[in-house]
């Protein structure tokens, strides 16, 4: 056996023990790993390199925003280049900026680690992305962040979101950044903090599906509305546009309402459910005081208001839900098959008003299949994400099948397809979710690399790749490494972001903020200790801060450069303390001073020539007295 079979047999036996978040181990799976593919079959290795080519100082023409899975990250990287530029630290503690130490974002972590990114969605207008916000949802505690696109910082953390458990469904948007998809992964008995029997599961255990809400002005969330579910599995989701404009759809697996070893358990039915939520009607309902708070949320029960939720069923364990640009499909993609489904939304409004119903699940009424599909497309082996460029055509991702199928909405012709290495969990194309999508690249975000790179030992990343789908055929462009985990991203047109470089003066409205070094200064009252600091290159103003033993120390530090680039750190010898300060920026820092010493301070961020001199110390008395040198 040769070193490349012996290889690829590793990679196959692999594949049956790794397991992706959140897709489903595929007993069945026919691999179809192949050899590696020739420079000629990659589209031509000269072309794919001209045309990923960003030179030495040029910029890209996209960005792409990759979520960052359990590294609570989202990484920033340019296209075509797919050069990584920037991690904007979310759900943890980013030492690199400084995130989570300083009481402001602290705060906002609210006491947690870590956290799951999934879903990165950017705000809309007219279903377009208008490039203000940056969306994403925390699978694992069930948080919903707000990242600003005009600093590139995370803002808020909404949650945990009472009554979601496991926040998987989202952070899909509506076409005016009404709400933003929210839904519950694992069901849960309501409200949390009650227990009930896992064997009593089918009947005392609730799904939920919701919307948060955004300020429209401000991008400030809160929790909007929340609809009690069957206890299936709510998986993805998507807002509907154009004649789909008001209704917003979910997968659901395990509508066995099983527990227990769900592979099996969950599998059982030939079909799952699209869950269709009419979210205006819903904005009535709850105005019309129809919903019950349940832990300080409004939430309907369909059995009690009719008329918000149908269910549409779908080929088993379906996976992703999206809906085409003109708002006149939603595509379904039932893991476990080899088709993808088409629905019509014309077809599932008349089936309503027909009441077109083929039976109910706790007085929710689902739609009879064939009156709602329009087409079962053959797409491939384990589809799961659906996207789509500006010449009507759909791009569906499958897992198992390792590729990319080209299909078209409307003939439903399987036109092309591309192997991706390996196990493609989402797609993503340029401008992918709006209602006027760019086409031209698509990012295969695959789940395993398999060592397509240099050794890194056990701890592999993941591979992205970088898809020409401008024309008839699509080319293989490049391949990038990235950190895991990449669920899904948003590729959006770069003129779309108008960044800024530093923060102005004027805007800073922190009332501890000092702009000159005859401001900074050392205040106690009684055990509290106030410095208000200034750093400059390259040096902190105060440089000495003396407390005593047990005091509560607060820093407020201002660095108050107004040149792009100049940002200052601020780390304090074992005291497990690192700041970062962006030019014009106000951050605070509070800790107790309980050890006695001398504790060195200085800047982490390299800013000067003078760097290594911006220095200070923290005293800290009440110990004993020091080794007499001579
Ligand atoms: S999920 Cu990861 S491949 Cu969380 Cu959107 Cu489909
Ligand atoms: Cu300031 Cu380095």
């Amino acid at each position: 056996m040769s070193t490349t079979e012996a290889k690829l047999d590793r990679t196959k036996l692999k594949w049956f023990g790794a397991g992706a978040v959140c897709v489903v181990l595929f007993a069945f799976a026919v691999m179809s790993c192949g050899k590696r593919p020739t420079a000629a079959e990659l589209g031509g290795a000269a072309e794919a390199a001209t045309s990923t080519y960003v030179a030495p100082g040029d910029t890209d023409e996209y960005y792409l925003f990759y979520s960052g899975g359990h590294s609570g990250n989202v990484y920033v990287a340019g296209v075509p280049s797919m050069r990584h530029i920037s991690t904007i630290p979310v759900f943890a503690a980013y030492p690199a900026t400084g995130y989570g130490f300083d009481e402001e974002s602290k705060k906002m972590l609210g006491g947690f680690g870590w956290g799951d990114v999934h879903h990165p969605a950017i705000s809309e207008t007219n279903g377009d992305y208008d490039g203000r916000w940056l969306f994403v949802n925390d699978n694992a505690n069930n948080r919903l962040a707000r990242i600003d696109l005009r600093d590139f910082k995370t803002k808020q953390i909404l949650g945990p979101i009472p009554n979601i458990s496991g926040y998987h469904g989202g952070s899909f948007v509506t076409p005016n950044t009404e709400y933003v998809l929210a839904a519950s992964r694992f069901s849960v008995p309501l409200p949390k903090g009650t227990v009930e029997p896992l064997e009593e599961y089918a009947t005392k255990y609730n799904g939920v599906v919701a919307g948060v809400k955004v300020d429209p002005k401000t991008g400030e969330m809160s929790h909007g509305f929340q609809i009690l579910m069957p206890p299936f599995n709510f998986d993805l989701g998507d807002a509907g546009k154009g004649p789909s404009e008001g209704w917003a759809f979910w997968t659901s697996y395990n509508t066995e309402r099983a527990t227990g070893k769900l592979e099996v358990t969950s599998t059982q039915k030939d079909r799952d459910y699209i869950a269709a939520v009419n979210w205006k009607e819903v904005e009535k309902a709850v105005a019309a005081g129809k919903a019950k708070m349940i832990s300080g949320v409004p939430v309907l029960d369909p059995k009690e208001v009719p008329g918000l939720v149908y269910l549409i069923p779908c080929s088993k364990s379906p996976h992703g839900v999206d809906v085409s640009p003109d708002g006149k499909y939603f595509i379904g993609s039932g893991k476990l098959q080899s088709i993808t489904t088409a629905f019509n939304v014309e077809k599932m409004l008349t089936a309503i008003q027909k009441k077109d119903f083929s039976g109910n699940e706790d007085g929710i009424p689902v739609l009879t299949y064939d009156s709602v599909k329009d087409a079962e497309v053959n797409v491939g082996l384990g589809p799961l994400h659906t996207q789509f460029d500006s010449e009507g055509n759909a791009y569906t991702s499958l897992f198992v099948e390792s590729a990319v199928a080209k299909w078209k909405l409307g003939s439903w012709e399987v036109l092309d397809k591309i192997p991706v290495t390996y196990n493609i969990g989402h797609l993503c194309t340029a401008e992918g979710d709006t209602v006027n999508p760019d086409g031209k690249y698509l990012v295969a975000l695959n789940k395993l690399s398999h060592g397509r790179h240099l050794n890194v030992g056990p701890s592999q990343p993941e591979s992205s790749q970088l898809i020409n789908i401008g024309g008839e055929k699509m080319k293989m462009l490049y391949e990038a490494f990235t950190e895991p985990e990449p669920h899904y991203a948003q590729l959006i047109k770069a003129d779309k972001l108008k960044p800024i470089e530093v923060y102005p003066k004027e805007e800073n409205k922190n009332p501890n903020a000092i702009w000159d070094v005859k401001d900074a200064g050392v205040v106690r009252n009684g055990t509290n200790v106030t410095v208000k600091m200034v750093a400059v290159r390259s040096s902190f103003e105060p440089y000495k801060i003396e407390v005593n033993k047990g005091d509560t120390v607060t820093i407020y530090i201002t660095n108050i450069e107004q040149t792009t680039d100049e940002l200052h750190g601020f780390g304090l010898n074992e005291h497990n303390l690192n700041v970062v300060i962006d030019p014009g920026e106000t951050k605070t820092i509070k800790f107790v001073a309980d050890k006695p010493g001398v504790f060195p301070f200085y800047c982490t961020n390299f800013c000067s020539a003078l760097h290594q001199e911006m220095q200070g110390y923290l005293l800290v008395k009440g110990g004993g007295s020091a080794l007499a040198m001579k």
